[in-house]
């Protein structure tokens, strides 16, 4: 095993969130350094929003939102129905914990603390054990193309319900955006590599966006493994399943694999889904067929077991 040893998982949001709040039950924390999706990261009312980060901190702290997954369980909304009475936008539904985060962030980062060192401040004062860094400190945000022109991620997703067909994605700050410190080290020490069942093109593309990532995936001696958000040609939570519609491409497993055919080794899709492993094994990956939905603890766990047990870590 490489010197480091470190699990290193590529996350997005929820789905992520879910998949590691299982993984940190069967090993320790502390093996896991977390790369966490920054393009979705807003401006609202003044406060700098990380909400992958966040969703994936929440959880792993054990007070995210039970059902929707993303903020924090038993929140109030006294601040943004006062906001909203100002006559200020609240599309975007930020509760009264929640928000402590926000403010927190936007004043550190204000102070010239980076994004990496604010978000292990959170997470320490949260007792997140697990190691969880943005890909980058840099300004690094999803725009998606629709028919009604280019729309910030947040704007689409949330205000608009993600209601406009996507036709492409493109991230502004590409040119400056650099991996946070530490991050192609663990990707080239690791001792497997995990492509949590995220989106493809909102939560783990702008990951692999980043300059300098994707080629290190592809130079890494540690096997990397992709789980799949598509499940029986539906996405398990999300826009997944619709954006590779409107974008022109097979909703299936394989066609997520295909979008990682040049870096993964281990393609993990559900047992609905076991007649495209041929597919996905043409691709030059391994294939493995598996439970992937999430119901509980149980699930979430097995599934863990099995990714490391895919790579050889188990
Ligand atoms: N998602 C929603 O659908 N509606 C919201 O009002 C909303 C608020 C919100 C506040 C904080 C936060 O961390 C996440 C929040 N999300 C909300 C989730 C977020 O928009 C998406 O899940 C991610 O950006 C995509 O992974």
């Amino acid at each position: 095993m490489p010197a480091s040893g470190k699990i290193f998982a590529l996350a997005g949001g929820v789905g992520a969130a879910r998949f590691l709040d299982g993984l940190t039950r069967i090993v320790a924390p502390e093996r896991l350094f977390i790369v966490g999706n920054v393009g979705d990261d807003a401006e609202i009312h003044g406060l700098h929003i990380s909400p992958d980060l966040d969703t994936v901190m929440y959880t792993l702290a054990g007070i995210s939102h039970r059902e929707q997954g993303w903020g924090i369980q038993g929140d109030t909304f006294h601040c943004l129905d006062a906001l909203g009475s100002l006559g200020a936008e609240n599309w975007f539904r930020l509760g009264d914990r929640d928000l402590a985060t926000h403010i927190y962030r936007t004043e550190r980062l204000r102070r010239g603390v980076s994004l990496s060192d604010v978000t292990r401040e959170l997470a320490d004062a949260l007792g997140v054990r697990a190691s969880l860094v943005p890909v980058t400190d840099q300004r690094h945000r999803t725009l998606v193309q629709t028919p009604q022109g280019l729309l910030e991620f947040q704007k689409w997703f949330v205000e608009r319900r993600a209601c406009d067909p996507v036709t492409g994605v493109r991230f502004a700050g590409l040119r400056t955006a650099r991996p946070a410190a530490g991050v192609l080290e663990h990707l080239r020490t690791a001792a497997g590599v995990i492509l949590c069942p995220s989106n493809p093109f909102i939560s783990i593309g702008p990951i692999l966006a980043v300059r300098g990532i994707r080629d290190a995936l592809r130079k890494t001696a540690a096997p990397v493994a992709a789980i799949s958000p598509i499940v029986g040609g539906r996405a398990l939570k999300g826009p997944a399943a619709r954006m590779m519609k409107s974008m022109g491409m097979q909703v299936s497993a394989s066609g997520v694999a295909e979008l990682y055919r040049d870096f993964v080794n281990v393609f993990i899709l559900d047992t609905v889904d076991r007649f495209q492993a041929e597919k996905v094994e043409q691709l030059g990956m391994r294939a493995i067929v598996t439970g992937t939905v999430m119901t509980g603890l149980h699930e979430k766990k097995a599934l863990a077991a099995v990714v490391l047990k895919s790579m050889g870590l188990a």
